[in-house]
C-alpha cells in the first residue's frame, strides 16, 4: 500500500515520521512543493491548481492514497483535490478541540499561516468547540520558510518564535496549537520560550489515526498487509525544485526518525 504525502516544504515530514511510526510497512512517497513555497499568503485558486496537479503526479505513481500534510493547503484545496481524485485524501486540521479540553486558565492560542488563521474554516472549528476559552489567533507570514532554510536561517527563526511566545505569554497563553505542520519542526524552541506550563499540541498523530480509519474504510481485505508492524515499506522524497533540496529535507527525516 502506497501513500503520498504533500506539502509546500519539509513541514509534512512531521507527519510522515508520525506515519512511519505507526504504520512502518506502508510505502510513501512525499512531494515538497517548494518551486512554489512559501504557501501561507499565496492566493487560494493558485494553491488549488498546485494541489490538482500534485493530485494527478501521485495517481501517476499509483498511490493508494493522498495525505494533505499542510494546514493552508487543506483550508484552501482539499474540496478541489477530493472532487478531482477518485483516491482517499486525508487534511490536516487545527487540533483546537484537545486544546479546549486541556486549558485549565482558558487561554488558547492557535498558531497558522495568515491564509490558515483567516480561513473560514479554523472560524468554524473554533465556534465549536471554544465554550468559555478566550482564544488568539497568531499568525506568522515568514516562519514556516524561514523553518525551510534551517539550519542558515536559525538566528530568524529563533527570533521569531521569540517575539510570538512572548505575546503569548503576555496573554496568559497556557495551551498552544501549531497549526501549520512546520512549526512542530521547532517546537523545542516554543517550550523553551514558554515553559513548561504550557501544553503544545500538533496534529500528526490525529492525522495518522484518520489515515488508518480511511485505508480501512477504502480497502477492507488489504488490511492485514498494511498494517504488520514486522514489515518496513520504502520512503521516496521528492521536491519540484529539484534534487538540490532533497539533502535538507531528507536531513529533517534523519534528525525526527
Ligand atoms: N506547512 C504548511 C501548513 O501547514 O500550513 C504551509 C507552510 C507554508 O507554505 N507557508
Amino acid at each position: 500500500m502506497k501513500i503520498g504525502i504533500m506539502d509546500s516544504g519539509a513541514g509534512g515530514l512531521t507527519i510522515l515520521n508520525a506515519i512511519r511510526q505507526k504504520i512502518p510497512a506502508l510505502d510513501l512517497i512525499y512531494l515538497a512543493d517548494e518551486a512554489f513555497a512559501p504557501y501561507g499568503e499565496k492566493k487560494p485558486e493558485d494553491i488549488q491548481s498546485r494541489i490538482i496537479k500534485i493530485g494527478q503526479f501521485f495517481e501517476s505513481q499509483q498511490v493508494d492514497a493522498i495525505v494533505v500534510a499542510c494546514n493552508t493547503a487543506t483550508v484552501c484545496a482539499i474540496d478541489c483535490l477530493r472532487g478531482a481524485t477518485h483516491l482517499p485524501v486525508i487534511g490536516v486540521e487545527p487540533a483546537v478541540k484537545p486544546a479546549f479540553r486541556i486549558s485549565k486558565k482558558r487561554h488558547v492560542a492557535v498558531l497558522a499561516t495568515p491564509l490558515t488563521a483567516n480561513s473560514q474554516r479554523l472560524g468554524e472549528l473554533i465556534d465549536l468547540w471554544r465554550e468559555d476559552s478566550k482564544v488568539h489567533i497568531m499568525s506568522s507570514a515568514s516562519l514556516a520558510f524561514a523553518i525551510d532554510a534551517w539550519p542558515q536561517s536559525s538566528a530568524q527563526v529563533e527570533e521569531v518564535v521569540r517575539v510570538l511566545c512572548d505575546e503569548m505569554i503576555a496573554s496568559e497563553v497556557d495551551t498552544l496549537v501549531l497549526a501549520c505542520t512546520h512549526y512542530p519542526l521547532v517546537k523545542s524552541l516554543f517550550a523553551a520560550a514558554l515553559g513548561a506550563h504550557c501544553e503544545i499540541i500538533e496534529p500528526s498523530e490525529g492525522v495518522t489515526a484518520q489515515l488508518i480509519r480511511r485505508l480501512k474504510q477504502a480497502y477492507p481485505a488489504q488490511a492485514l498487509s498494511w498494517s504488520s508492524p514486522e514489515q518496513t515499506g520504502s520512503i521516496e522524497i521528492v521536491s519540484t525544485k529539484g534534487l538540490e533540496n532533497m539533502g535538507r529535507l531528507l536531513g529533517w527525516v534523519d534528525d525526527k526518525a
